[in-house]
C-alpha cells in the first residue's frame, strides 16, 4: 500500500495542479476586465519596449511622444503596448475609431468622447509614478498602457 500512495498522490497532485491553470487564467481575465475602476495595474508583460509608431522629440523629462491608434471594430492598431513616460513628459495620443465610443486615460482622469471616423487627440503629462491604462469603454478595449517614470 505505501508503494501505491507513493505513485498515485504525487500524480493526483499534478492534475491538481494542471487544472488550477485554466483558473489563474480566468482570474487574470476577470482582474483585467475590472481594472477600469482600479485606476492602475501592473504591466501585463514585463517591461521596456514601447508601443509601435510612438516617436519622440526632445529627450527625456520634459518631452512629447506622439502616438496614433486606430480602433476598427474590437482591432487596435498598433497592437496595445506599454509606452514609458518619463514624469514631467507629455504623450499626445490620437485616437480615432470607426464608431461613437468614450476614451478613458486611466490615472490622467482624462476622458473624451470618440466620433466616428474623426481623431481625438488627449495631451497626457506624467505626473505620479504609475502604470496607467488607456481605454475605451463601449466596447471596452485597452489601447496602451502607459507607464510613468
Ligand atoms: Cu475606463
Amino acid at each position: 500500500m505505501v508503494t501505491l500512495c507513493q505513485t498515485v498522490l504525487p500524480r493526483i497532485g499534478a492534475m491538481r495542479a494542471f487544472r488550477a491553470v485554466p483558473y489563474a487564467v480566468c482570474v487574470l481575465a476577470l482582474a483585467g476586465a475590472a481594472a477600469c475602476s482600479s485606476g492602475s495595474l501592473q504591466p501585463a508583460g514585463g517591461g521596456g519596449g514601447g508601443a509601435g509608431g510612438v516617436s519622440a522629440t526632445g529627450s527625456a523629462a520634459g518631452s512629447v511622444k506622439r502616438l496614433a491608434v486606430t480602433v476598427s471594430g474590437t482591432t487596435v492598431t498598433p497592437a496595445p503596448a506599454q509606452v514609458d513616460l518619463p514624469v514631467g513628459s507629455t504623450l499626445e495620443l490620437s485616437v480615432t475609431s470607426d464608431h461613437d465610443d468614450e476614451l478613458h486615460a486611466h490615472g490622467f482622469d482624462v476622458e473624451a468622447q470618440l466620433k466616428a471616423g474623426t481623431a481625438t487627440t488627449l495631451r497626457l503629462t506624467g505626473k505620479e509614478p504609475g502604470v496607467y491604462e488607456v481605454e475605451t469603454h463601449d466596447p471596452a478595449l485597452t489601447l496602451l498602457t502607459v507607464a510613468v517614470r
